[in-house]
């Protein structure tokens, strides 16, 4: 299985041989795969070496480690096209998962600055602060905090926002989504955040800002979500000029 007079190392042969496994559902998600001795014997490399190889493949979030427990085989990572510009209900139904969320907060909030000066709102505007976890199939993905001004949708309310607010802006409101402009950048979960995402203290998480506008270019959602870096990872196509 592993060719020791392979240039390439042999723990990167072992891990090259469990993600083939994965791919090949001989392990699946939830799974435990065997333990370090079972693997040193079954490729006959030191232990070193398979740990070496496990540490890797838990540190790109493909295994994950129970203490006293085993090596688990990970949830497959959700690929997000950063093209289109979808709503988290429509990315889960067309992988065929359900999408929920938890209201963690609706509020009538005096806009702060930054929201202000990218909704194009004069100073004592009004916007709602909506705080949701995102959840696929029950599990939390992501935790988004979404402003909204009140004066373009001084309907909203608690039971909307708990299904999916673009559907609301274009089935009900009939308008037309345009755009976005996004910002992704790379942090560490906090204390709060770690516990609604139900993941590690200082798991990584990927902070995403949208700013969103209607196809006359109104602009109107600010949002700014964290999302498990453990299950997404966002991918583009790109073209040389
Ligand atoms: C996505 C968008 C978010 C939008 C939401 C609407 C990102 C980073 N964010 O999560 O800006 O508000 O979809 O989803 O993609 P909904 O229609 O399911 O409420």
């Amino acid at each position: 299985m592993i060719d020791k007079q392979s240039p390439l190392p042999m723990y990167y042969q072992i891990e090259e041989d469990i993600k083939q496994r994965i791919a090949d559902d001989d392990y699946r998600a939830g799974d435990m795969i065997p333990s370090e001795r079972e693997l040193s014997e079954t490729y006959d490399v030191s232990r070193m070496t398979v740990r070496q190889a496990i540490t890797n493949m838990v540190n790109e979030g493909v295994l994950y480690r129970e203490k006293g427990r085993g090596t688990f085989v990970a949830d497959k990572k959700i690929e997000q096209p950063l093209q289109g510009m979808t709503s988290f209900t429509e990315d889960m139904s067309s992988r065929g998962m359900e999408a929920s969320s938890r209201l963690l907060q609706f509020e009538r909030i005096p806009s702060p600055f930054d929201v202000s000066r990218k909704l194009q709102l004069h100073e004592e505007a009004e916007v709602y602060k909506i705080q949701r976890i995102r959840y696929a199939d029950e599990k939390p993905m992501a935790i988004e905090t979404t402003f909204i001004p009140v004066s373009m949708f001084p309907g909203l309310d608690e039971r909307i926002v708990q299904g999916s607010l673009y559907d609301y802006i274009e089935k009900s409101k009939q308008l037309k989504i345009g755009k976005a402009s996004q910002m992704i950048e790379a942090t560490i979960a906090d204390e709060q955040q770690s516990s609604l995402l139900d993941v590690p203290a200082a798991s990584a998480i990927l902070h995403i800002e949208r700013n969103s506008s209607l196809t006359d270019g109104t602009p109107f959602e600010v949002v700014k979500s964290s999302y498990r870096a453990d299950r997404y990872k966002f991918i583009s196509d790109i073209y040389r000029a």
